[in-house]
């Protein structure tokens, strides 16, 4: 249901991060490596048949000169989520993310943060889930879980400093 791929398996450590999410929402997913530069060929035809074999959305990270995301967003009507990768070959991030980030107008690629792809896979789970009644209701205790959690935090500081803020 979800495609998650990647210019490089030393994009792997981060990329991981979305299929964990994916995997705890028990959302169907694939994950593999493809890239714009080294193997364009394989690109265009996994962006060019994803729709018809099933993919909903599309995950690509890549760092560097991060071609992956917009050249495949350019060949489908599939929503893509772009991350941007901090990689060996990156001068400090910023080539990763406005390689992504900076589209022309007509081939939108979703960018999360550097190396966010937990967001990546958050996000691609809200697309599907915006048809998904069981996705939106797993989305939907994943965020009070977050909120708990902070709120957790506020009682555990509440009881070593003053506060009379209402919880
Ligand atoms: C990009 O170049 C890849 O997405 C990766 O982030 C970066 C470095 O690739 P390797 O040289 O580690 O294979 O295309």
């Amino acid at each position: 249901m979800v495609g998650i791929i990647m210019g490089s398996t030393s994009d792997l450590p981060v990329m991981e991060q979305a299929a964990t999410f994916l995997q705890s929402m028990e959302i169907p997913f694939e994950l593999t490596i493809i890239s714009a530069h080294r193997t364009p060929e394989r690109m265009f035809r996994y962006a060019k048949i994803a729709k018809e074999r099933g993919i909903k959305v599309i995950i690509a990270g890549a760092g560097g000169a991060a071609h992956l995301p917009g050249m495949v967003a350019s060949c489908t009507t599939l929503p893509v989520v772009g991350v941007p990768i901090l990689s060996s070959n990156s001068i400090d991030g910023w080539d990763s993310i406005l390689s992504i980030l900076q589209m022309p107008s007509g081939i939108p690629v979703a960018t999360v943060a550097l190396n966010g792809a937990t967001n990546a896979g958050i996000l691609a789970a809200k697309i599907i889930g915006a048809n998904d009644e069981n996705i939106s209701k797993k989305l939907e205790a994943y965020q009070q879980s977050l909120t708990d959690k902070v709120l957790n935090g506020v009682e555990e500081v509440n009881t070593r400093y003053p506060n009379t803020f209402e919880k």
